[in-house]
């Protein structure tokens, strides 16, 4: 590895002396790998060793972390005859709209290949979409490990971090060969010390609410509806609903009883199916009772108080009788809110409020967030909480931890589609925009095995959590 060391350092890829970093800290090392597309011998002998140090290893393709290391696992895989597959880092909404660029089948193995890891959270981003596409991810390999987590926190997301080269081990062989003195690596030293996973915390600081836990709140709850979504949620270990749009009742209903033991709660656009029938209902809460989720009908009412009142117990749909929840805009003032309260509390359920939506140019925000807000706490009694998308950044933050806040617009890469929605990860949803409930669609049901899809954003959506209470 010496050779690869010095190389790099020749190349002015790794630096010594005082480097403001994106998270504004100042760092006395920095190290740039881009750089090596430039040299193609260095390219060759990096992707050389790096494919003989995992030569134990058994996998049928490899992926490169975008960007820096797509040159690095093509090398790999022109010279060694492994296929590779690509990552998208944004969704288009264009083209087949892909997560994952390349042919492969399910259940085989992908080895991740990365140019540098810090917190390895860019590994984890990598990992979600090709287990999401029923990929096994169990080893990654890096250039350079620099020793600040994230080998820690690969492992607890089961993936076995190999490296080539460690930062401490680079140090030791540029101080033998006079490159830098005993007092700089020191220092190099003592940095990495003092800023462990320094991702991870830097992304803490942002949130400004510390999160009270799910089974926790759930006693603060009045509705038993909200209640009980909260306490779902603790014992499942989960804080995902289910954007159900799949094209018929039929189609939902499987669906729904393979994603059930995923998820805390099922969403619904009932008015989409050409095969709806009248037990539609008592057959999803069957499902629902025996994978213990809550039903939420995103009806978005809009009207007046008689109206709604109408709109909620009666028609074809009777969604009172089946939806636990249903949501309302607040345009029509408090009335909405009274209208379905007549007919919903009684029942026991609950309902969310859009005070925030995900689609571009929403009108959704400022004054009108403020009313929802307002309007939800004079009836504490019905409303469980919010469509939003981002209550961290509310002038109080999320507010009362009584209310529940549920964010559509979740991939496990950001980006969007071509009639405006906009997709946030899981971890910005829940950690950084203090959300409590990842609404995913697409993402689950246009995924090859939608099962093994929503168990990633599962995972994903608690780890999250699990970060913002710590
Ligand atoms: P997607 O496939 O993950 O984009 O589906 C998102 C779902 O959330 C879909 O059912 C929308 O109707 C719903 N949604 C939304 O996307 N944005 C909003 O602001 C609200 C609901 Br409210």
């Amino acid at each position: 590895m010496e050779d690869v060391i010095l190389e790099l350092h020749e190349i002015e890829a790794v630096k010594f002396g005082n480097f403001k970093l994106k998270s504004g800290i100042f760092s006395p090392i920095y190290i740039d790998l881009r750089l090596i597309v430039s040299f193609p011998r260095l390219l060759k002998l990096i992707s050389t060793s790096i494919f003989n140090s995992v030569s134990s290893l058994s996998f049928d393709l490899v992926c490169g972390v975008p960007y820096t290391a797509l040159p690095i696992a093509t090398c790999i895989s022109a010279t060694n005859n492994v296929p590779m597959l690509m990552r998208r880092k944004e969704i288009k909404d264009y083209g087949t709209s892909k997560a994952i660029e390349g042919v492969f089948k399910h259940g085989q193995t992908c080895l991740i290949i990365e140019d540098l890891v810090t917190s390895g959270a860019s590994v984890l981003e990598t990992a979600a979409p090709l287990r999401s596409a029923g990929l096994v991810v169990s080893d990654a390999i890096v250039l350079i490990d620099r020793e600040q987590g994230g080998r820690e926190n690969l492992e607890k997301n089961d993936i076995k971090l190999h490296s080539l080269i460690k930062l401490s081990d680079m140090l030791g062989v540029l101080v033998r060969h006079g490159k830098v003195s005993e007092e700089v690596a020191e220092n190099v030293r003592k940095f990495l010390e003092e800023n462990q996973a320094v991702g991870i915390a830097k992304v803490a600081e942002k949130v400004k609410v510390k999160r009270i836990p799910y089974g926790e709140r759930s006693r603060l709850v009045k509705n038993p509806t909200g209640k009980q979504l909260f306490e779902i949620m603790d014992t499942k270990k989960s804080n995902l609903c289910l954007a159900a749009d799949v094209f018929t009742a039929a189609e939902l209903l499987s669906l729904a009883d393979k994603v059930g033991p995923e998820i805390c709660l099922l969403k619904t656009h009932v008015d989409i199916f050409p095969d709806f029938t009248p037990e539609f209902g008592s057959q999803l809460r069957s499902i629902a009772e025996k994978h213990n989720f809550l039903i939420f009908e995103d009806r978005k009412f809009a009207d007046i108080g008689n109206t709604v009142t109408m709109q909620y117990a009666g028609g074809i749909f009777r969604i009172l009788d089946w939806a636990d929840i249903v949501n309302a805009h607040v345009i029509p003032g408090p009335g909405i809110v009274d209208g379905l309260k007549l007919k919903g509390l009684p029942a026991g359920r609950g309902l969310l409020l859009l005070a925030e939506m995900s689609s571009a140019g929403n009108l959704a925000k400022g004054d009108y967030t403020s009313a929802a807000v307002k309007i939800a706490t004079e009836h504490f009694d019905f409303v469980i909480g919010f469509i939003s998308v981002n209550p961290a950044s509310w002038q109080d933050g999320p507010g009362n931890p009584a209310f529940i806040h549920a964010t559509p617009g979740v991939q496990l890469v950001s980006g969007g589609d071509a009639l405006g929605q906009q997709y946030n990860t899981p971890y910005s949803v829940i950690h950084d925009r203090g959300s409590d409930i990842i609404i995913v669609g697409r993402g689950i049901i246009k995924a090859t095995d939608p099962a093994e899809a929503a168990r990633q954003y599962r995972l994903a959506g608690w780890e999250a959590y699990k970060a913002s209470c710590s």
